[in-house]
């Protein structure tokens, strides 16, 4: 479902409040990620996956970045996003499903850091926009 104008205004809201922290919750959503949902896992054996590793840091800063360039680009998330989506399906061939188990664990995530700001209408808009993000970086596959 395309983004309101209340769901960007929620949105752009939200992330000016996590500031510089973005990189910190990402990071947090993908160790619970790995450990809420092992199947995950599979994609990463390369990497150190140890909670507190900082292989996981350094690949949590990244999703922060290219999630913030999507909050930034709400307007064109498959042109912002190409790139990523070039690598999610031809190189790395990530099944879809895990998007939505990455998206589930950065609500989580937030909803225990903002319990003040997570109203369902937030949720809802956050919601929308990883629905959108994961559109955009699986869109190669249809
Ligand atoms: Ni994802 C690499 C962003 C979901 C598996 N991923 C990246 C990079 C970014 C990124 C940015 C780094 C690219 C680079 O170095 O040029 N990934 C995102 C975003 C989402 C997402 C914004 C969804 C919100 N990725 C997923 C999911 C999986 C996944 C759901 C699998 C479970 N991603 C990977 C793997 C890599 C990766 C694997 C390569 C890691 C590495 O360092 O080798």
């Amino acid at each position: 479902m395309a983004l309101s104008a209340a769901d960007r205004e929620a949105l752009c809201a939200l992330w000016r409040k996590l500031g510089n922290n973005v990189g910190i919750y990402a990071t947090e959503a993908l160790e619970r990620t790995f450990l809420a949902f092992p199947s995950t896992r599979t994609y990463f054996l390369h990497l150190d996956l140890r909670p507190g590793s900082a292989q996981v840091k350094a690949h949590g800063q990244k999703v922060a970045k290219a999630l913030t360039l999507a909050v930034d680009h709400l307007d064109d998330l498959p042109g912002a996003l190409s790139a990523l989506s070039d690598l999610h399906t031809h190189r790395l061939q990530v099944d879809p499903v895990n998007f939505k188990l990455l998206g589930h664990c950065l609500l989580v995530t937030l909803a225990r850091y903002y319990p003040g700001d997570f109203s369902p209408s937030l949720q809802a808009s956050l919601d929308k926009f990883l629905s959108q993000v994961t559109l955009a970086l699986t869109s190669n596959y249809h």
